[in-house]
């Protein structure tokens, strides 16, 4: 199956804040590819692979990036496919440089920007699911049934919580 999702981060450092969103991916059964390419170390990779994720069957592109974060918008310059950023937060100013530099696109090349650290990366997951849902029913039954589960742990977790302060 080739991949209909790419996951690129700026850096290698990024990786284990990506958990969340490499879990999801697999578990909604959608093949993605992950590379390190960064707008300022490796400009013209970025570009080139930008330029080229349509024609190779990729249809979202998840950028993360920390600092001045340019990776998403780098990308997004380069293709009119979806892409999805995600702010990584680093010292000192804990993702909010990344997430200003990413979600800060001028009118014309959007990114769409998911919060910092490993919970945008699993709603970045989670969007780019919903956006491929919307043209396979399949997937689109998939991601009802996830909300239905955590709609199911959330009703768990307040039986517990009213069991547990009723003992009080
Ligand atoms: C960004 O700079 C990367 O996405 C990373 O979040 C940050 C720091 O990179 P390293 O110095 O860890 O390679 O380009």
């Amino acid at each position: 199956m080739s991949a209909e999702i790419a996951v690129i981060m700026g850096s290698k450092s990024d990786l284990p804040s990506l958990k969340g969103a490499f879990d999801t991916l697999k578990k909604f059964g959608l093949a993605f590819e992950a590379r390190v390419l960064s707008a300022h170390r490796t400009p013209d990779a970025a570009a080139e692979y930008a330029k080229s994720a349509e024609s190779r069957g990729i249809k979202i592109i998840l950028c993360a990036a920390g600092m001045a974060a340019h990776l998403g918008g780098v990308i997004a310059a380069h293709t009119t496919l979806p892409v999805i950023g995600i702010p990584m937060a680093s010292e000192p100013f804990h993702g909010w440089d990344a997430l200003l530099a990413m979600v800060q696109m001028p009118p014309g090349i959007p990114v769409a920007t998911v919060t910092a650290g490993p919970a945008g990366a699993k709603n970045a997951a989670l969007l780019a699911v919903a956006i491929l849902a919307l043209s396979n029913p399949e997937l689109a039954q998939k991601l009802k049934e996830f909300r239905a589960a955590q709609t199911r742990q959330v009703e768990e977790a307040d039986a517990a919580v009213q069991a547990e302060i009723a003992k009080l």
